[in-house]
């Protein structure tokens, strides 16, 4: 298939952009990212053999400097690449590869300003958007802690902050004042609710920052966007393979790669789910990543890191709901939507889980004691 894509971008003249074997048979949209547009793209080889890609059009409302951006990317998985060769791994399969242009760069400019990147598409993995078992989360979370381990001696200084605040939980706050005041699409009274929920609990938003700030938590090369499907499993063994979604690795706190995974994959219920009665934390697989993240961080963590897990759950859950809600109020300019509400309806199931965490907090940091 060849054809056109939405904005008239034509799939197959940029994937010839790219030093690629073979001739493309076919491409489809693929996967569930929300920021980026991501393609599988097919080609044929000569002697009839399928070798497959991942093609993706960088979201520039998100990220303003794609040459910054792909530069961290190439960097960070050449760096991993060879550290998993030096531990016996497989590099083609543990970490992403990046497809240069046929100019040697690293990604594709088109005339009307859309960035592009191939990857090598990981095959005979799999990519979960809810946990099976507790065993699967364990193993997400000894990833993330390896992932957090093997950039320990990244050199930080050679990292771009692709994303200025990312985790800035007041800034974040702030921002989501500016959008509840705008009201640009008048939909703020209807959800006055939701927006109550949030303001309420202005005052534990410095938690992380302010410890960040004295110094009693340190910063370290983090991936800073650890969902379930950012991370591929194998389809065979179903073993934690690859992290992919490269592009917000940057300096951070172990807190918030330890948070974003809770908020996501210990809930009972989707990141959309409607139901809010379907959304619940499971206490259970709660500790089964907590032993895996500081199983796979191999003991680096901080005894003020461990105590903060749980502010680091709760604070990115919450964080994460006054983004989807502000992006709601601001008219889904951020986040990709697939129905109407669709944002709105993240916000609550992050807000039902931080009323959950605020109910459970006594046995989420009794879980957590018991691996101090
Ligand atoms: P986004 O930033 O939009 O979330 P991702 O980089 O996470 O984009 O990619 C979206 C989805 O595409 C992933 O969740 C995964 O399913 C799939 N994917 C991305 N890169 C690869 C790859 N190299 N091999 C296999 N699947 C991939
Ligand atoms: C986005 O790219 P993706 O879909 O993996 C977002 C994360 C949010 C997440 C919520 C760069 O992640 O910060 O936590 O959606 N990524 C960016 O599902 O903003
Ligand atoms: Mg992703």
């Amino acid at each position: 298939m060849s054809g056109m894509y939405e904005d008239s971008i034509r799939v197959d003249t940029v994937a010839d952009a790219f030093a690629i074997e073979g001739k493309l048979l076919f491409w489809e949209p693929y996967g569930n990212g929300h920021i980026n547009d991501t393609f599988l793209l097919t080609y044929e080889l000569p002697l009839g053999e399928k070798k497959r890609y991942i093609l993706q059009r960088l979201n520039l409302v998100v990220f303003k400097r794609p040459d910054e951006l792909m530069k961290n990317v190439v960097s960070v998985t050449e760096y991993l690449r060879q550290m998993i060769i030096r531990q016996g791994g497989d590099p083609d399969r543990e970490t992403l590869r990046v497809i240069k242009t046929r100019e040697g760069g690293n990604y594709f400019q088109d005339r009307c300003g859309n960035c592009f990147r191939v990857f090598s598409f990981i095959e005979d993995s799999i990519c979960l958007q809810q946990v099976e078992n507790k065993d699967d989360f364990y193993a997400c979370g000894a990833a993330f802690g390896n992932f957090q381990r093997m950039l320990a001696d990244y050199p930080v200084a050679d990292l771009y902050e692709t994303i200025p605040d990312f985790h800035n939980t007041p800034s974040r706050f702030r921002d989501f004042q500016k959008a509840v005041e705008a009201d640009l699409l008048g939909r703020a009274a209807a959800v006055q609710a939701e927006i109550d929920f949030a303001l309420e609990r202005e005052k534990e938003t410095s938690e992380l920052t302010d410890l960040i700030k004295e110094g009693k938590l340190p910063l370290r090369v983090t991936h800073n966007d650890t969902k379930l499907d950012n991370i591929l499993f194998d389809k065979e063994s179903k073993k934690a393979l690859c992290i992919i979604d490269l592009d917000t690795v940057m300096p951070g706190s172990s807190l918030y790669d330890f948070g974003d995974s809770i908020r996501f994959g210990a809930s009972t219920g989707a990141e959309d789910e409607k139901d809010l009665s379907k959304v619940e934390l499971d206490l259970s697989l709660f500790e089964a990543f907590t032993r895996g993240y500081l199983d796979g961080s191999g003991g680096s963590l901080t005894q003020k890191e461990i105590e903060m897990l749980p502010m680091g759950a709760k604070l990115m859950t919450y964080e994460c709901g006054i983004r989807f809600l502000a992006d709601y109020l601001q008219g889904d300019v951020y986040f990709k939507i697939q129905r109407e509400d669709h944002n709105l309806d993240r916000a609550r199931t992050q807000f039902k889980l931080v009323a959950e965490m605020e109910e459970k907090w006594a046995q989420m940091n009794d879980i957590v004691r018991k691996y101090k």
